[in-house]
């Protein structure tokens, strides 16, 4: 850790116009927690901050849609947030919110200093205006077609399809989000932070100060300044953020991109009076944890921010993770394709751990990576029921019924057990030589080779069958076996807090400081130790599907969304649907009708009789499909000829107008046929 005295971690400011899904988990807060832990663990000084980002067109789209007030949805969502945190278990020192009192001061008067040293250009330039909703159009209050890449669903400020930054005059065919009108061109006045002028030094700092930088991160910043920066505005006709402190600047705010970096600066201030020698000392490391998306404002933006200030250190490192897809699917906050964290704490009560582990086993730290519910049942079942759990129920179990609960005295070690106690503090070395470089996903494979070397260990000494013969020896196997046990609970804590106190809970021994990791005397021999009980259950596969379903059932909402539904059709009276008479039917027979595409001849049971009905399904189902399959049928609807076949009624079925495919309607479970259908 060198010559930093304290540690400053701050992770993205979730918007508040939304729940935290495992897209965030996995790109910021699962990493950022890792490695708050982990330092405090060394005993380092730290300061983990983070909060919701209350500002910005998000939250006031969200709010139109909502029919209710941006205030109103920043409050409902910030304490969602909020809460399901503090039940991940997420270890902020602080988690506060952009539309704190603090943090408008705070803001405030950072625009007021860079304004005050002439930092900004005043300009006064066209924007684009929508004259029915009479508000200016910024970020996600217009949209139109993409310039780089043609996509038409690209916003304002960002096109979601190439990830390039815009501006919302380079649209194509630009349409307000607010009322679909049109805009028209209005002269505004803003500030611009002219971001050119810190080129020099940016290319200095992050291109040769910064190579160690991880790639995909790096990779973006060059890219950037190869481009050449221009001015960048940082205030907004907008009635929602923080108003903008000059004379004349009624109706305009901060532009949320320049207040929200500030809220790591407002929100260490509500955590400490010493909030300075977080931000001002340079024997402060400061390290920023964002998604890919957030690499232009944390390395570029808020850096130039913090230089044009003056007083202000700069981040050490901005460890930037690449996205998570779901089920193949990009995440969507505006499509319901998530998995949202609040809704799994309720599906999978106590079972934090299990999904910290998949999303740091999983994470997308080099590119984009895919969560799939059978690979989160898969990695529960095989590694932690497999391995971690059965691995410390052994040692625990087998201590309880040879040694009464006590832990036998380790008596003479063999090579093997001496080579098996060798590996834990090299096991150490890789596990912190990885977290130190934010390669997570290595870090934690080296947190359950710990695991790992104990369960080979219990497996290759085969205590409960030497205990026969050899009982001294069981001593040692079982006296090991614990001590691997406590350094697994060491290792894992950083990854799994829960489950790392659930070990030491069972060995009824307290924190085990991180310095002792790789040692062979954590359990005292002759110490008792507590209940065994099983670290996780197997996930079973009727959870996982519940879960699909769940996913199918969006993506049918989303698919049924996105297509015209027909009206209804003309009122008609009770009297009238009396006149219909409708029949639970099974099918007894079926076969195509020669030379046509669409049309099977079928030979129904009615409960009343025994008919046959024409029906043009034949590109829908095969009749192998349809016999024994229960229908609906209108039965007194009159006979027509089809192709020389007379049809005595009708099937009923709808055709899912998003992809044309017919859906056979059935009863929920088998009834009697003839069943009156009313
Ligand atoms: N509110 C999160 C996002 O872009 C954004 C981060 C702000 S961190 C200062 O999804
Ligand atoms: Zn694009």
């Amino acid at each position: 850790m060198s010559k930093y005295k304290r540690h400053l971690i701050t992770s993205a400011l979730p918007y508040a116009n939304g729940p935290i899904h495992i897209g965030h988990l996995a790109g910021v807060y699962i990493p950022s927690d890792i490695y708050a832990r982990y330092l405090r663990l060394r005993g380092e000084e730290v300061v983990s901050v983070c909060g919701s980002d209350e500002h910005g067109v998000p939250i006031t789209l969200k709010a139109r849609t909502e029919g209710t007030t941006p205030q109103a949805v920043v409050d409902k969502y910030h304490e969602m947030i909020k809460r399901a945190f503090e039940e991940f278990g997420m270890s902020f020192d602080i988690y506060s919110r952009t539309s704190s009192k603090t943090h408008a001061e705070t803001a405030s008067a950072f625009f007021r200093t860079l304004y005050d040293k002439g930092e900004f250009i005043e300009q006064t330039t066209e924007q684009l205006y929508d004259a029915e909703a009479a508000v200016f159009l910024a970020d996600r209050y217009i949209t139109g077609t993409c310039p780089r890449c043609g996509d038409e669903r690209a916003y304002g400020d960002q096109c979601e399809a190439c990830g390039s930054t815009l501006a919302a005059t380079e649209l194509i065919n630009p349409r307000s989000t607010i009322t679909g009108s049109a805009p028209v061109m209005r002269e505004t006045k803003h500030w611009y932070l002219p971001l050119d002028r810190y080129e020099a030094f940016l290319r200095e700092w992050i291109l040769k100060g910064h190579k160690e930088w991880k790639a995909n991160v790096y990779g973006q910043c060059k890219s950037w300044l190869d481009g050449g920066l221009q001015p960048r505005g940082v205030s907004r006709d907008l009635d929602w953020g923080i108003p903008v402190p000059v004379e004349g600047a009624e109706g305009k705010v901060l532009y949320v991109w320049f207040d929200a970096p500030i809220g790591y600066i407002s929100a260490t201030k509500e955590l400490t009076s010493e909030w300075e020698k977080w931000w001002k000392d340079e024997q402060t490391r400061m390290v920023h944890f964002i998604g890919k998306d957030n690499i232009v404002f944390h390395c570029i933006v808020f850096p130039a921010m913090l230089r044009a200030h003056g007083d202000y250190i700069l981040p050490e490192n901005v460890p930037a993770n690449e996205f998570l897809n779901l089920e193949g699917d990009k995440i969507s906050t505006s499509r319901n394709w998530a998995v949202w964290l609040h809704e799994y704490l309720e599906d999978f009560p106590g079972k934090q751990d299990v999904l910290r582990y998949v999303l740091a086993a999983n994470a997308p730290e080099t590119k984009d990576n895919d969560f799939t519910w059978r690979d989160f049942q898969a990695r529960n079942n095989n590694e932690l029921v497999a391995v971690l759990g059965n691995f410390v129920n052994r040692a625990l179990v087998l201590t309880e019924k040879y040694f009464d609960g006590v832990v036998p005295e380790a008596g003479s070690l063999d090579d093997y057990d001496r080579e098996t106690l060798s590996e834990m503090p090299e096991l150490r070395r890789s596990l912190e030589r990885n977290i130190e470089t934010f390669h997570f996903r290595e870090a934690l494979k080296d947190a359950m080779a710990f695991a790992r070397l104990g369960n080979k260990y219990l497996a290759d000494t085969e205590a409960w069958k030497v205990v026969k013969t050899d009982p001294a020896r069981v001593q040692t196997i079982l006296n090991i076996a614990l001590q691997i046990t406590a350094n697994t609970a060491v290792a894992i804590e950083p990854f799994m807090p829960f489950t790392a106190e659930k070990i030491r809970r069972m060995l009824a021994i307290g924190h085990i400081g991180w310095e002792r990791l790789g040692e062979a005397g954590l359990v005292a021999a002759g110490h008792r130790i507590g209940t065994p009980e099983l670290l996780f259950d197997k996930i079973e596969d009727a959870q996982v599907e519940r879960q699909l379903e769940k996913l199918a059932a969006t993506k049918a909402a989303n698919s049924q969304t996105a297509v015209e539904v027909a009206p209804q059709a003309e009122e008609i009276t009770f009297e009238d649907f009396g006149r219909m008479d409708i029949r639970v039917s099974t099918v007894l027979e079926a076969e195509r009708v020669p030379k046509t595409k669409k049309l099977l001849k079928l030979t129904i049971d009615t409960g009343i009789d025994r008919r046959v009905i024409v029906s043009g399904i034949a590109e829908d189902f095969t009749p192998e499909q349809l016999v024994g399959r229960q229908v609906l049928v209108l039965v007194n609807l009159a006979p027509r000829e089809l192709k020389g076949i007379v049809s005595q009624g009708m099937i009923l079925m709808g055709e899912d107008t998003a992809t044309g495919r017919l859906a056979l309607l059935s009863p929920d479970g088998a009834v009697i046929n003839g069943t009156k259908v009313g």
